[in-house]
């Protein structure tokens, strides 16, 4: 038996729960995926790895970070932006592979979002103690689009705030394979992960990897 057979025995979240609105979380959604979806990953980190980004304001990320699709999200001194080439390599971020395009597309289109045709998957991945600090993800040009979001391995406590950056954030687990549409007025909303506790993923060992397909242009 595999290890994932043996992970969803005892699961017995609701498969689907509103976390505000127009966000969804579609619990265990990337399962079906999986065997495909590793190797596809593999396949991007070989041609570019993950990195950690320096912030406009000189800091370095605890997250490590890279990006397939036709246009990746960069930071650097100058600032935050969508670009055509991977500054590490000098070349075209690694083409988005189809399963993850079937994968982004299905989730939207169950949380009621037809159509969703991203052009950027910015690839997270976070060790222990990696955190992602309270933020809007505001460098997309259409705000209608939602933004779907993958999460691989080590359990996480995502954060999710309002408007307002100093809206109280309440917390979400998410867990490996749980997938979250992002759409309506929560596309704005301040948001971040917490640090990341220690552990051990069957799958994905000693690390969280979140995947968020966006509509950049
Ligand atoms: C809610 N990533 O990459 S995914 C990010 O787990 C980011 O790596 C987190 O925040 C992570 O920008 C959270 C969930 C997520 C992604 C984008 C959102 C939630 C969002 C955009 C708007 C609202
Ligand atoms: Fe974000």
């Amino acid at each position: 038996m595999t290890a994932d057979l043996f992970e969803s025995v005892g699961d017995t979240r609701p498969p689907r729960e509103a976390m505000a609105e127009g966000a969804v979380v579609l619990r265990g959604f990337a399962r079906p995926f999986e065997a495909e979806l590793l190797p596809a990953l593999r396949a991007i980190l070989k041609q570019s790895p993950f990195r950690h980004l320096v912030t406009p304001g000189g800091h370095r990320m605890s997250v490590a970070m890279t990006n397939c699709g036709s246009v990746g999200w960069v930071s650097d001194p100058t600032g935050y932006r969508y670009d055509a080439i991977d500054p590490e390599s000098g070349q075209k971020w690694p083409a988005m592979p189809p399963v993850l395009r079937r994968l982004a597309a299905d989730a939207a289109d169950d949380a009621g979002y037809k159509g969703f045709a991203p052009e950027a998957c910015l690839i997270n991945r976070y060790v222990p103690g990696a955190k992602l600090s309270l933020h809007q993800d505001k460098d997309e040009l259409d705000f209608a689009a939602p933004i779907v979001s993958v999460s691989l391995g080590l359990p996480a406590i995502f954060l999710f705030g309002g408007l307002k950056r100093a809206d109280k954030p309440a917390r979400f687990r998410l867990e490996h394979s749980d997938v979250v549409v992002w759409g309506g007025p929560s596309r704005l909303f301040f948001h971040g992960v917490a640090p990341l506790a220690d552990g051990e993923h069957a799958v994905m060992c000693r690390q969280r990897i979140n995947l968020t397909f966006r509509k950049a242009r």
